[in-house]
């Protein structure tokens, strides 16, 4: 097989990658290794920049987005047993979108199978060949055979697990990793949520997330072991916590079926450069941010219209300048949602290689980002995404 631009991975930066190219006129396949009720039903981000929801809808892939996703002006961070708003809109102008990661997945599916164009699935990319060429190939498995798919540029967006990163040759790239000794366990319940923004929770029992996903489903996180046993938190256990650690007078928290519950670890990773020879790198293949400034899904996104652009720049009229700046141009927004998701990380969880100075300072410094409009400010655009870079 043969096509122009070969995406390996059907999460969101391969998908709208692909919706982009196809809209530049620039013919694309997209391999995914799993099928598309695992891809469809996997559970992730759940908040859009302001940027992201206007790309997606100026995309052609918005209006479910628009009907269904809710838009925030605030969040809450809570800490000694107060809640405080900050006003994300005031602040910044701007404001965030709550619609699950799987929507905006089923959506671009839906969209790239209306238009008849190939996204395999269940082709799992088992190795990508020749890169430093301009004629690079992608191996991979379907069907229990071996095929292969030529193009003229390969686009690494197969996930911080895929193969396609560990096909540039050693020595070329730099990482830059960051572990933390916590996760998260979250949960969908179908029970309409207990707040109407998300509420960031510091505690002495460590960080708890309330978010939601519609009026009837709620998606809540709990600060666990970064490889805790999802076998020892049975549901009651899991209300009880996450009731303790954002309890505030007049206020309750609903209960309900959990449908369905998982840890995540949580860890910062940065590889550089994003690109070598004709592979090109995008979304969580080159970095990964902790969930907490919920930035990982918004930068996947912001990766690949920088790509299609440069892509398109370069079918178009042969000019390679973006191709050739993308790596540099990417990272500078890589580093400033790296620290912003690093730095909302270490305000908000409680460490256990710190001790209470530590605490203290978190203390002060929530209480400063909730008094100061400066420092409220500076979050509020790192939030939404404003921020300059
Ligand atoms: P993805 O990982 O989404 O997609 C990569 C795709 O490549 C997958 O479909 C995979 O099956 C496929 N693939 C892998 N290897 C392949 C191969 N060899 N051949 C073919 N296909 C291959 N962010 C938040 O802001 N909030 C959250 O709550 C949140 N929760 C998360 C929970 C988890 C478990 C994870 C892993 C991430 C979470 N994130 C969250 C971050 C998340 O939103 C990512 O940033 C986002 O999925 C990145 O999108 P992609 O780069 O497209 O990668
Ligand atoms: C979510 O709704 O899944 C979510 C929201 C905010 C985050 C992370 C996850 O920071």
């Amino acid at each position: 097989m043969r096509t122009q631009v070969g995406i390996v991975g059907a999460g969101p930066a391969g998908l709208s990658l692909a919706h982009l190219l196809c809209r530049e006129g620039i013919e694309s396949v997209v391999l995914e290794s799993r099928s598309r009720e695992y891809v469809e039903h996997r559970i992730r981000a759940g908040v859009l920049e302001q940027g992201s929801a206007d790309f997606l809808r100026a995309a052609g892939v918005g209006e479910r987005m628009d009907r269904e996703g809710s838009v925030h002006g605030g969040i809450h961070l809570q800490f000694d047993r107060e809640r405080h708003r900050v006003p994300l809109r005031e602040l910044t102008g701007a404001s965030i979108l709550i619609y699950g990661q799987t929507e905006v997945v089923k959506d671009l599916i839906a969209a790239r199978l209306a238009a008849d164009l190939p996204l395999l699935f269940e082709a799992e990319t088992v190795a990508v060949h020749e890169i430093e060429t301009d004629r690079p190939r992608i191996e991979y498995a379907q069907d229990g055979a071996s095929r292969t798919l030529a193009c003229d540029v390969v686009v690494g967006c197969d996930g911080f697990h895929g193969v396609c990163r560990d096909s540039i040759p050693a020595g070329v790239l730099q990482t830059f990793e960051r572990e933390y000794p916590f996760g998260w366990l979250g949960i969908l319940a179908h029970v309409a949520p207990s707040i109407d923004e998300l509420v960031y929770a510091h505690s002495d029992r460590g960080f708890a997330l309330l978010s939601l996903r519609s009026p009837e489903l709620s998606r809540y996180y709990v600060q666990v072991a970064h490889d805790e046993d999802v076998a020892q938190w049975p549901d009651d256990r899991i209300w009880e916590e996450l009731a303790r650690r954002t309890a505030l007078d007049g206020w309750k928290l609903e209960e309900g079926p959990i449908l369905e519950k998982g840890v995540t670890g949580m860890r910062s990773f940065v590889c550089e450069p994003m690109q070598h020879g004709r592979l090109f790198l995008a979304g969580d293949a080159a970095h990964i941010v902790p969930p907490t400034g919920a930035k990982g899904l918004n930068l996947a996104l912001r990766d690949v219209q920088m790509l299609a652009e440069a892509l398109g720049a370069w079918y178009r009229r042969g000019d390679r300048s973006g191709l050739a700046s993308y790596s540099e141009r990417c990272l500078r927004r890589v580093w400033r949602c790296e620290h912003f998701s690093w730095w909302m990380t270490s305000m908000l969880h409680l460490d256990p290689r710190r001790d209470e100075f530590d605490r203290k300072l978190q203390l002060a410094q929530l209480r400063h980002v909730t008094t100061s409009p400066a420092a409220a400010t500076m979050l509020a655009e790192n939030y939404t995404g404003v921020v300059a870079v």
